[in-house]
């Protein structure tokens, strides 16, 4: 099944007074098409709530809406799909739960969490962290340029055919770099929702993005 996968996803921000709605507004109206609900130390009522909210925003925008973390909640409000990171389910588990139709992508940190994931039918990686971040606790190893271009160029040589997102502490300046190393797209969280303006600033990451894709 060929599904589309974006090339900026926007992963939404707690540590800030922006609320995650007006985020996410603001990223879709700087025509941003990706966003992933991410949110921790909130009840399930608490996330439902501010799921609702933003996936109403999403539709509007024709955006794809993802949720971290919460299988059963993707599933209950029908949200477009669900990343899993490396200490959530199985990418299995939630296709069971899922269905074939909906997009499950998984956190990766080396070709073979990559591996694991494809052979149980990932849609996209999250592949990272590229940089240090302070976004997320208990942090992978940082992979850095040379990272990505072991694992994407074992990615070629196995044929192990997958759209990776780089992720962790990306700014506009690394874009051209990343894409240099053959990845697919980018995940974006802090640089986005602490900008002066979320809107202006997704423009321009998509218009990086846009020189990045004529390079791969
Ligand atoms: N997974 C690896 S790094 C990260 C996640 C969720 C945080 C990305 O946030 P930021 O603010 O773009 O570094
Ligand atoms: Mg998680």
């Amino acid at each position: 099944m060929n599904k589309y996968i974006g090339r900026l996803h926007f992963v939404t921000f707690q540590n800030t007074e922006i609320p995650i709605e007006q985020q996410v507004q603001e990223y879709c109206a700087g025509g941003g098409n990706w966003v992933q609900l991410r949110l921790k130390n909130k009840t399930e009522e608490e996330i439902i709530s501010i799921a609702l909210k933003c996936q109403r925003i999403c539709m509007e925008h024709n955006a794809t809406f993802i949720i971290n973390d919460y299988v059963d909640i993707a599933k209950k409000i029908d949200a477009d799909g669900v990343h899993l990171g490396l200490n959530d389910c199985s990418v299995s588990e939630a296709r069971k739960q899922l269905g074939e139709h909906k997009i499950i992508g998984a956190t990766a940190n080396t070709f073979e969490h990559i591996q694991q994931h494809v052979s149980e039918g990932v849609d996209y990686i999250g592949l990272g962290p590229f940089r240090f971040t302070q976004t997320k606790e208990n942090l992978s190893p940082v992979l850095d340029f040379k990272g990505y271009m072991d694992i994407v160029s074992k990615c070629y040589t196995n044929k192990t055919d997958i759209p990776i997102i780089a992720i962790g502490g990306i700014t506009t300046e690394d874009i051209m770099p990343l894409y240099n190393t053959g990845i697919y797209g980018i995940a974006l969280s802090s640089y986005i929702a602490k900008s002066k303006n979320i809107g202006l600033t997704t423009i321009d990451i998509l218009s990086e993005i846009g020189k990045g894709q004529s390079v791969n």
